[in-house]
């Protein structure tokens, strides 16, 4: 059944709402007894728990992904979360360019879910990645996804994205690690001793158990969680090699992630590979994007995988936290081949070099609730006219008190600039955050391989519910734009040709 989905009917906020939805709260005095992680939770010390890997076989892959409500361990005691298939988080579903992934998603909570492939360059029509798809509970839908030959190679991830659901069910566990790998990847083949996920999240649970709503959760009460678990261990012997898929699945964190004592690799961004490796000390993830790191043990001892404070607006700090414990003992790995990091490496086509078709300003805005260009999502207004195969350039802009991640759907962008400074990044993106008070981001983008929706919004997946999204229809120049669709607009934001001045957008961003 495809339904679109229809936007709650959400009171005004105030202040105090908006600074809960911040993280700063901790949701007032019926959660005033919510648990503390340091004091409530006691990390038992535990391997990583690897999520089970169904990986293509003869070009399909299929699987049956039943999301319900599962009783799972955390630390030492027993909470109500959602999952897939009981699993937290989910299967890592792995897919080569050129396979098609078949879905059967079951229903078996008691609201409206759906399933989105964050990250996957694919339709979003149809039975593909279609956000407006309503499987209600008790039925079930057949997702199809084919994967083009040419598609990048990375981590990517699946979660529910059905508007007024999806926020709590991916809060309460719903989330699941896809990954697309070339066939010149094989882990072994070029030098990685093993490949891990490493599913990061947050959240919150009451004292009876059960997940506490995620627009009252505030972030000094959250638990931090890596596939699941409190502080779990993750072993590795000195000179030993692996490749962590680093995935942020919380619903409005920035995750700042380091590990004592060790550098990591980055050669990886959101699904898209680096042009050239890259030494890092940290990671900074905010809720849906991805890096693939590689990490080698070093001397023998335990170093802490940290979160690190990040500023997230209105005075409200990430708290620091420890993540995950890196255990290194055993005898040294002598490496059965050299480590090759061509094969997980990849050019970029710089969209610098090309001409731009039509640059457009968007601003993410929270004067008069959570909108973009002070609109709140509506399910049945295309807000941007796309044609298939143009250069875009969007410059967004954050006018409000909070960072807000953008990201879009179907296209991965190549960011240009940073707060108006130019930048050279290594990859193309689908997720970026944009700084709080008047912060920007610019990035070129090019609708490829696809018409239809392709929906755009702020992926702390709360604001997006709350109206920070809107949607863009990508049509293709060689046909009448759709007969529902006012070629005319208006469109809400501000869109100038190649020559013109890019005026600053009107939007009272006032928060
Ligand atoms: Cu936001």
């Amino acid at each position: 059944m495809t339904t679109p989905a229809r936007p709650s009917n959400l009171p005004t906020l105030s202040r105090r709402d908006l600074l809960r939805l911040a993280g700063g709260l901790a949701g007032g005095a019926a959660l005033g007894s919510a648990l503390h992680p340091g004091r409530a939770h006691a990390a038992v010390a535990t391997p990583l728990h690897e999520p089970e890997v169904l990986r293509s076989r003869g070009g399909v892959l299929d699987v049956t992904l039943r999301a319900q409500e599962t009783s799972v361990q955390v630390g030492d005691r027993r909470y109500r979360m959602m999952t897939y298939n009981g699993q937290l988080p989910g299967p890592t579903l792995v897919v080569h360019p050129g396979d098609v992934l078949r879905v059967r998603l079951v229903n078996e909570l008691d609201a409206p879910t759906n399933l989105h492939t964050h990250g996957l360059h694919v339709s979003g029509e149809g039975n593909a990645d279609n956000v407006f798809v309503r499987v209600d509970p008790g039925e079930s839908f057949d997702y199809e996804i084919p994967i083009r030959h040419d598609h990048h190679t990375g981590t990517n991830w699946y979660h529910p994205h059905f508007h007024g659901t999806g926020a709590q069910q991916v809060f309460a566990g719903l989330a699941g690690v896809l990954v697309v790998e070339g066939r010149e990847q094989q882990p072994r083949s070029i030098g990685i001793d093993r490949d891990r996920v490493l599913a990061l999240t947050a959240t919150q649970f009451d004292d009876s158990g059960e997940v506490v709503p995620a627009l009252s959760s505030g972030q000094a009460a959250q638990v931090r969680l890596v596939n699941g678990q409190l502080d779990p261990t993750i072993d590795i012997r000195p000179g030993e090699v692996q490749r962590w898929r680093l995935v942020n699945t919380s619903v409005n964190n920035v995750i700042r992630v380091a590990l004592d004592g060790h550098t990591m690799t980055r050669v990886a961004a959101d699904g898209n590979p680096y042009r050239q490796a890259v030494e890092v000390d940290e990671v900074v993830l905010a809720s849906g994007q991805r890096a693939d790191v590689l990490v080698r043990g070093g001397d023998p001892g335990s170093s802490a995988l940290r979160v690190l404070p990040y500023d997230i607006g209105f005075g409200v700090v990430v708290p620091e936290a420890r993540l995950a414990t890196l255990v290194c003992s055993g005898r040294p790995t002598t490496a059965r081949r050299p480590l090759r990091l061509d094969p997980l490496l990849s050019p970029l086509e710089d969209l610098r070099d090309h001409a731009v078709d039509v640059r457009r300003e968007l601003a993410m805005t929270m004067a008069g609730g959570f909108g973009i260009d002070g609109k709140r999502f509506d399910p049945e207004r295309v807000d941007q006219l796309c044609e298939l195969d143009a250069v875009e350039e969007w410059t967004v802009h954050n006018p409000t008190g909070l960072v807000h991640p953008f990201h879009i759907h179907v296209n991965p962008f190549q960011v240009t600039h940073v707060n108006g400074i130019p930048v050279d990044s290594p990859s193309r993106e689908d997720t970026v955050i944009v700084d709080k008070n008047g912060g920007s981001i610019t990035f070129r983008t090019r609708f490829e391989d696809f018409t239809g929706t392709a929906i755009y919004h702020c992926h702390f997946v709360t604001h997006a519910e709350l109206g920070m999204m809107g949607i863009a229809e990508v049509v293709d120049p060689a046909l009448p734009v759709p007969t529902d669709i006012d070629p005319t607009g208006p469109w809400s934001c501000t869109i100038t040709p190649p020559e013109g001045t890019v005026p600053v957008p009107g939007v009272d961003g006032a928060v």
